[in-house]
C-alpha cells in the first residue's frame, strides 16, 4: 500500500498528483538521465513507465537506469503481461472496464497474478476505462475493445462506480496517448461526482491549462506522456505541476 497512499497523500496535501509517463520505446537511454532531473526539479510526483508494444527490449534495465537518477515511485502502467519487473515500486493493476473483451478484464490478470507477487511489487487495482478521441488509439485497438463514446458522460459515470464497487482503487479515464482530443471536462465531472475513489486522467493533454481543467473538475491525478517527446517542451513540466498542484503556493 506504500505507493497508493503516497499518491493519496499527494492529493491531499497538494490537491492533485502528477505522473509523467515514461515509454521505453520513446525515450532513448541516453536522456532518460537529464529527463528525469528536469521532472524531478519541476515538481513531477512519480512515473509510470509501460508502452503498448515494448519493441526495444528490456524492462528491467530501463527501470534500473531510471532509478539511479530519483528516489520518486516508479509505477509500470502495462501494456501486455510481458512488461513486470521486480525493481519496480508499483503497477497499476489495470482492468478495462469500459470493454467486454473478457482477457482485458479478467483473463490477462490470472496470467500475471502470479508474476507480480513473485516481483514483489504493489498491484494497485485500477478500473481502466477507454473513452473516444477522435482517431482509433493504440490502447482501443490492442484491446479489442470499443470505448466509452465522448457524449455519453452518463456511460463512463455508471462504468466508474461499478468498478468502484467491485473494490478497484482508482478509475483513469484515458483518452489514449496522443490522443487527438483529451477526455472531455464534463465527463470527469460527471465521474468524479458519481463515485468517490479517485480519478486519474490522461491522454492527449497538452496544456497545462487543460490539465488544471480536468483536476478543476475532479482528477485526482494527471499524465502526461507524448508531449515531453519533444525536448523543447521539456522547460513547460513545472508549468503542468503548479497547475496540477493547486493547493502550493505558486512559485515566482
Ligand atoms: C497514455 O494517459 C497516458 O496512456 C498519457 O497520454 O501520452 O497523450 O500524454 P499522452
Amino acid at each position: 500500500m506504500k505507493t497508493y497512499n503516497y499518491l493519496l497523500n499527494n492529493v491531499k496535501t497538494k490537491g492533485a498528483a502528477y505522473l509523467v509517463l515514461l515509454d521505453p520505446d520513446k525515450l532513448p537511454i541516453t536522456k532518460i538521465a537529464p529527463f528525469i532531473r528536469h521532472c524531478e526539479k519541476s515538481g513531477v510526483d512519480g512515473f509510470l513507465i509501460g508502452g503498448s508494444l515494448m519493441i526495444s527490449g528490456d524492462l528491467d534495465s530501463f527501470i534500473e537506469v531510471v532509478k539511479v537518477e530519483t528516489s520518486l515511485p516508479l509505477i509500470i502502467f502495462p501494456g501486455s503481461i510481458n512488461q513486470i519487473s521486480s525493481s519496480a515500486d508499483a503497477i497499476l493493476f489495470l482492468s478495462v472496464i469500459s470493454g467486454r473483451n473478457s482477457e482485458h478484464l479478467i483473463g490477462k490478470h490470472v496470467t500475471a497474478s502470479p508474476l507480480i507477487k513473485r516481483a514483489n511489487i504493489e498491484p494497485i487495482s485500477t478500473g481502466y476505462i477507454l473513452v473516444e478521441s477522435g482517431v482509433t488509439t493504440t490502447a482501443v485497438y490492442m484491446s479489442g475493445s470499443l470505448p466509452v463514446p465522448r457524449n455519453k458522460p452518463e456511460i463512463a459515470a455508471a462504468t466508474a462506480l461499478a468498478g468502484e464497487y467491485l473494490g478497484m482503487k482508482f478509475i483513469y479515464l484515458e483518452a489514449g496517448s496522443g490522443a487527438q482530443d483529451s477526455v472531455p471536462d464534463e465527463m470527469v465531472k460527471a465521474v468524479s461526482k458519481e463515485c468517490s475513489i479517485p480519478i486519474i486522467v490522461g491522454g492527449g493533454i497538452r496544456t497545462p491549462q487543460a490539465a488544471r481543467k480536468k483536476v478543476d473538475n475532479g482528477a485526482s491525478v494527471i499524465v502526461t506522456g507524448n508531449f515531453f517527446e519533444n525536448e523543447n517542451n521539456w522547460d513547460l513540466i513545472k508549468d503542468f505541476a503548479s497547475a496540477i498542484h493547486y493547493k502550493l503556493p505558486v512559485e515566482v
